[in-house]
């Protein structure tokens, strides 16, 4: 490692993967210096695939600069300052090493990694790596919604109280229709795990951000509805249409576990593909000694929030439109009281990342956090094959 990369007024960032993610990520790129006011001007330098007819349209629509046909050659570019990672699970690990041990920074999709052993050595490399001022995040992205960041503003100056309750559900029903075919999210060598990782990650992410909290002890359950599947016709996203012949489903389609916390709360978690009707519904409640608070994606733009020091006679869930420019991040974009989306989220992810870089703060979530909630989606696993509760190591 020469010099820190990224200090010259321009940030280069190369990004491996094009798909949903690698879509949403690149409107972050773009949008986020349109609409905050950045130290360092991210530039769209380069995109990676293996296909290079189909990366040259990629980066076409969406944006980039150039291209290349592996990730090895992104990485070894020195125009790059920023490696992000949009591909599967599978291939996290040895891009973000890689990307780091060559003095990139890198924001890397969730989870973190497919296996606990993949996850810590991540975390070593990026701790490694910060030593030399080469930051790193991984994309727990929901982190970002502003009512959720007003939750944990609301937890942290102490509004809620000492916590006893979290009620987590991430609920969608995509694959509950038996014939909707096989895709990377439904095979465990490339996903790690099904809707336990894929989903079930970013409540274990957000239960621990909101509350302040770390799980210690879980006991769960995994199930799979549906073993095999119509292979793909061609492509196999969230929506793919099934082609000839069947694959195996190698992971859970649902999970569901127990939880206790370090500090005492309990927790109740359900991630599924199967709730039939819910799209994408992330559900949050949190119950305190001081008052409550509840949050749907579905509604992302509002928190309820009950104040339990309020005249018992008026007292009762609040309705708060996170709209206003107290809120975090909100300030940014629209007038007061114009709601924003599920997109937005990644562009304050870049937003904190570019900021974070400037200072020479350690960005979060860090690659130690996605390692802590890799160690609950595997105690989650092991406590569903042996029937035990699990400790999850601190
Ligand atoms: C599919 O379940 C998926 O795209 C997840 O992979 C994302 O992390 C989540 O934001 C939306 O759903």
């Amino acid at each position: 490692m020469t010099s820190t990369p990224g200090t010259a007024g321009d940030l280069a960032v190369g990004m491996v993967g094009y798909a949903f993610m690698g879509a949403a990520h690149s409107q972050a790129w773009r949008n986020a210096p349109r609409f905050f006011d950045l130290p360092l001007h991210p530039r769209m330098r380069a995109l990676a695939g293996r296909d290079a007819s189909r990366v040259a349209d990629a980066a076409e629509r969406l944006g980039w600069d150039s291209t290349e046909t592996s990730w090895q050659a992104l990485v070894a570019r020195d125009d790059i300052d920023v490696i992000d990672v949009c591909t599967p699970g599978d291939t996290h690990a040895e891009i973000a090493i890689a990307a780091l041990q060559a003095g990139k920074h890198v924001l890397c999709e969730k989870p973190l990694a497919n296996s606990v052993e993949e996850a810590e050595a991540m975390a070593e490399a990026a701790e490694k790596a910060a030593a030399h001022g080469v930051r790193s995040m991984v994309g727990f992205t929901y982190r970002r919604v502003p009512a959720i960041a007003l939750a944990r503003q609301l937890v942290s100056d102490g509004r809620i109280g000492t916590i006893h309750h979290v009620r987590a559900q991430y609920l969608q029903d995509w694959i509950v229709d038996p014939q909707a075919p096989m895709s990377w999210r439904l095979e465990k060598d490339k996903a790690g795990s099904g809707a336990l990782g894929d989903i079930g990650a970013h409540i274990i992410d957000l239960a621990q951000f909101i509350t302040g909290d770390s799980i210690r002890r879980v006991s769960g359950r995994l199930h799979t509805f549906v073993g095999e599947r119509p292979l793909p016709s061609e492509h196999s996203g969230l929506s793919g249409t099934a082609g000839s012949g069947t694959g195996q489903v190698t992971v859970d389609d649902a999970a569901t576990f127990l939880a206790e916390f370090g500090g005492g709360a309990m927790g109740v978690f359900e991630a599924t593909r199967f709730a039939n009707g819910r799209k994408n519904a992330i559900r949050i409640e949190v119950n305190g000694s001081a008052g409550s608070l509840a949050f749907d994606f579905e509604d992302m733009n509002l928190l309820h929030f009950f104040d339990g020091s309020e005249d018992a006679r008026t007292a009762g869930f609040r309705r708060i439109l996170v709209t206003e420019d107290q809120h975090p991040y909100v300030a940014a974009w629209w007038p007061p009281g114009h709601i924003i989306g599920y997109e937005h989220g990644f562009t304050h992810q870049v937003v904190d990342l570019v900021n974070d870089i400037a200072a020479g703060n350690a960005p979060t979530p860090s690659f130690a956090d996605g390692l802590r909630v890799q160690r609950v989606l595997a105690a989650v696993e092991t406590s569903s094959d042996t029937d035990s509760w699990q400790e999850i190591q601190p």
